[in-house]
């Protein structure tokens, strides 16, 4: 069982990320990993913090001579800013007078019903944990994920398909999804030029207002066999884990899963994708074919085959450089929220953070079906399994 987590805050000395299960034998490319954890740092409209960090993957256990060796993988990523919070925010008592408090909690963010549920003073601990930089030990934990779902062919990529108002009007071809996770300059991670430069005009507005925007990014995964996930139990269908895995990254509000938001409002013969069947070998693994792919590759809570197609929808960022109305912690006293810094749009780097999520959901599910304790047994099983849909 692929089992995976994190700690740490957005500026204690040091985030993690712990992963378990994974067959030995993967081989670990830790240029991989940093790349990845530099994608989530790219994108116009991030914030201050971005400029301070350069993170890197110090992998602590779980990987021998470039290769995991079957125990749990931990990896840290320093807060570089850290040290300029050590006496603010110390591990022992410190000094109170040093401390550094949220006095008013941001509407839209975790403050107000985090102090409430921990019965914190102020918001300054919910900040430190539900901050969005906690993705960045889910990234590690994902790129290795994606190590060894590589191992089976099966590969996981985002783009950008809505700033603002601003939305990509065209289908993106898998080719053009892979060729920005490989571009070293990332403005907003959309594969037409003339739509992005647009998304950043909704990303200047903004900047200029003092305001934030987000949009949609849409995750795709490539290569997966058909016969992930289950309907025979509610809490095994891939639609709900991947949902679910989406969902749980910040500032997602609403998770689709191909077309499903058009669905509701189409009728079925315009929705369901027609099955066609390939007469000779066309390199599919079960000669069944679509000509289009509205169920974003899963039906019934199962991967037919095609792509997986997973959309996330992320509300505007709360912390607003021109704060909204908000309430003093200590005296009740109406007042503005606190703002220290923010980004003003994270869309790919959200993406970023949802495509190792999205790893991590399909390697586990992988690992449940193929087994092995070993990469080349679970490859032996992997290649059985699709021999034998080969041959249905
Ligand atoms: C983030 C780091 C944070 C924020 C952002 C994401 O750094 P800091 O709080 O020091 O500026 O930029 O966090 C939030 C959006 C949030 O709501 O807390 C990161 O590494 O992605």
């Amino acid at each position: 069982m692929i089992r995976f987590s994190t700690a740490g805050e957005s500026h204690g000395e040091a985030l993690i990320a712990l992963i378990s299960g994974l067959p030995a034998g993967v081989p670990v490319d830790l240029d991989f990993v940093n790349r990845e954890l530099w994608r989530r740092q790219q994108g116009y409209g991030r914030g201050g913090r971005m400029k301070i960090e350069t993170d890197k993957a110090h992998v602590l256990s779980g990987v021998r001579h470039g290769k995991t060796i079957g125990s749990p993988i931990a990896i840290e990523i320093v807060n570089r800013d850290w040290k300029n919070w050590e006496e603010k925010l110390p591990v022992e008592a410190g000094d109170p007078a040093k401390h550094q408090a949220v006095a008013s909690p941001r509407p839209g963010h975790a403050d107000l019903a985090g102090a409430l549920k921990y019965n914190f003073p102020d918001a300054r601990y919910v900040l430190e944990r539900a901050s969005a930089r906690e993705s960045t030990g889910r990234v590690a934990a994902g790129a290795v994920a994606k190590l060894m779902l590589r191992t089976l062919g099966i590969e996981v990529a985002s783009h950008v398909i809505r700033v603002g108002r601003v939305e990509l009007t065209r289908p993106a071809t898998w080719e053009e999804i892979v060729a920005l996770s490989a571009k070293d300059e990332v403005v907003l991670g959309c594969v037409d030029s003339e739509t992005e430069a647009r998304m950043k005009e909704e990303v200047e507005e903004a900047a200029r207002t003092g305001d934030t925007v987000n949009g949609v990014f849409e995750v795709v995964v490539h290569g997966v066999p058909a016969g992930l996930g289950t309907f025979a139990n509610w809490d095994e269908r891939l639609d709900g884990l991947l949902a679910w895995s989406v969902m749980s990254l910040q500032a997602v509000k609403a998770v689709e899963i191909g077309r499903g938001v058009t669905a509701a409002e189409s009728f079925g013969s315009a929705v369901h994708d027609p099955i066609h069947y390939a007469a000779e070998d066309n390199g599919h693994p079960t000669r069944f074919t679509r000509p289009q792919n509205n169920a974003g590759g899963i039906e019934g809570g199962v991967s037919n085959g095609e792509d997986l197609v997973i959309r996330g929808y992320l509300k505007p960022i709360s912390t607003l450089r021109r704060p909204l109305e908000s309430v003093r912690f200590d005296t009740r006293e109406k007042t503005s929220a606190s703002y220290e810094r923010s980004d003003i749009c994270v869309v790919p780097a959200a993406g970023v953070a949802a495509e190792a999520m999205v790893a991590v959901t399909v390697a586990s599910l992988a690992q449940q079906k193929f087994g092995g304790d070993s990469a080349l047994e679970m490859k032996r099983n992997f290649d059985g399994y699709i021999e034998q849909i080969r041959r249905y």
